[in-house]
């Protein structure tokens, strides 16, 4: 069985890690390489860092901030935010990133998912999706894409769109509930699930980590690959190794 990730996500503001709620209420955590030091110490398989701001003030991502985190971290380290063409990429694979990560971009321009991937290796290009559920009411998808920080409705199926990013030569995807984004109550299951069903790249499971047994959850129920968390982490509820332990016991395999 192949090994579940843990992956602590570093959401950045003006140069802080920042959480919040649902995408809002964005509260300071802590400092970046700070964190990125501890968190490879305690054992994470990979680190996230996403510049959440850079889209919706039109800006490219901040190197400043990501090369302050490149030059300490020992895992695989994938980033996004702001990232909107093939340069954009390069300048961030030149820095020492290891993965980059476009969301808003490739659903704007979905070219880009397929000349990435034959640029740079579809190993290197994580598509991100932010979802959103909306009412059965509504004329919407169910399971809807956001984009620019989950502001902005598409009106795109999320498991049609996860198919597509897939066919243009994804190599993963990240998939992040807004809805359930810092609420501690528990990953989206049916969205992380019906994602991870109709594609064979990895998925990974993103927002409302709140618990041990959500982790699980995600990996058994949801069928995700990898476990992305911010708040349980950040605040120092759970940490790493406690949440690798738990894995290790539930019979999931893990790297230890
Ligand atoms: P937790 O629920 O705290 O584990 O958060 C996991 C995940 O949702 C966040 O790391 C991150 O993906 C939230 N994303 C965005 C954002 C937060 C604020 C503004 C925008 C975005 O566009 O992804």
């Amino acid at each position: 069985m192949k090994e579940i990730k843990v992956i602590p996500c570093l959401d950045v503001k003006e140069g802080r890690v920042v959480k919040g709620v649902k995408f809002v209420n964005l509260k300071d955590a802590r400092d970046p390489v700070e964190a990125a030091q501890a968190y490879c110490r305690e054992g994470a398989d990979e680190l996230v860092f996403l510049d959440i701001f850079a889209t919706v003030e039109n800006r490219k991502t901040r190197l400043e901030w990501v090369k302050k985190v490149c030059d300490v971290v020992t895992i695989p380290f994938a980033v996004g935010g702001g990232i909107s063409s093939i340069e954009d990429m390069k300048a961030l694979i030149d820095l020492g990133v290891d993965k980059v990560s476009i969301n808003t971009a490739a659903v704007k321009t979905p070219e880009l998912v397929k000349e990435a991937a034959s640029k740079f290796g579809k190993e290197r290009l994580v598509v991100a999706i932010d979802g959103r559920k909306n009412p059965p009411t509504s004329e919407l998808p169910r399971l809807e894409v956001v984009v620019k920080s989950g502001t902005e409705s598409t009106g795109l199926d999320i498991v049609g769109w996860a198919k597509r990013v897939e066919g243009l030569g994804a190599g993963e995807i990240l998939l992040t509930s807004k809805d359930a984004d810092g609420t501690k109550e528990g990953y989206d299951l049916e969205m992380t699930r019906a994602v991870a069903e109709a594609v064979s790249i990895p998925v990974t499971a993103s927002g409302g980590a709140g618990k041990l047994e959500h982790l699980y959850d995600a990996v058994v129920s949801g069928k995700a690959s990898a476990v992305l968390a911010a708040s349980i982490f950040h605040f120092g509820e759970i940490s790493i190794p406690e949440a690798k332990r738990y894995l290790k016991e539930k019979g999931i395999a893990v790297r230890t």
